[in-house]
């Protein structure tokens, strides 16, 4: 009985673990290098209490945009995106915590920032969708997507923040 107890609770937590490991790929875009707004896009990930686990500094090809983005390749403003995206270099970030990919959608605001909340990263510091400053993925799938697309397995690093039972009760 007790067993079956412990059991049942060792399996609980496992499920609230596996959510809090939940990632999404976050990059700061050319123009948000650019206007030296890095630091401000890591820190409102940071204060929010997810954890970082990748990051790298690179610029990127068109090949890699191409593939990054290759839902797009029918829209119209695809060949000017993929230019754009490639005109210098990006921070590509992995962000671990619960419920990441959609939190981070939120944090993000709308595509684009004419119709972003203020308090959002995009409604407060850009304007024009087409210089949004920052990408993040719109699901758990897309995400590991691109996470797969952009780090290798050993540039993604797990860790246990000192301040985690702090964060999560
Ligand atoms: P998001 O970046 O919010 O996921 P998306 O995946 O639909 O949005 O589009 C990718 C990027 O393409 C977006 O951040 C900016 C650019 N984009 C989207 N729609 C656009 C449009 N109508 N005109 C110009 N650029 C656009
Ligand atoms: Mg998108």
């Amino acid at each position: 009985m007790i067993a079956t107890l412990l059991y049942a609770f060792s399996l609980a937590i496992d499920v609230i673990m596996a959510e809090q490991r939940e990632r999404t790929f976050i990059m700061v875009k050319p123009d948000g290098v650019q206007r030296g707004l890095v630091g401000t896009i890591i820190n409102r990930f940071e204060q929010k209490g997810f954890k970082l686990v990748a990051l790298k500094f690179t610029w990127p090809s068109e090949e890699l945009l191409q593939k990054h983005y290759s839902d797009l390749s029918s829209r119209p403003f695809f060949p000017g995106l993929v230019k754009y995206m490639s005109s210098g270099p990006v921070v590509p970030m992995v962000w671990e915590g619960l419920n990441a990919v959609k939190t981070g959608r939120q944090m993000l605001g709308a595509t684009n920032p004419a119709d972003s909340l203020p308090g959002t990263i995009r409604g407060d510091l850009c304007i024009e969708v087409g210089r949004n400053i920052v990408h993040g993925s719109d699901s758990v799938e897309s995400a590991n997507k691109e996470i797969a697309l952009w780090f290798t397995e050993k540039e993604v690093i797990g860790w246990t923040p000192a301040n985690e039972k702090w964060v999560y009760e």
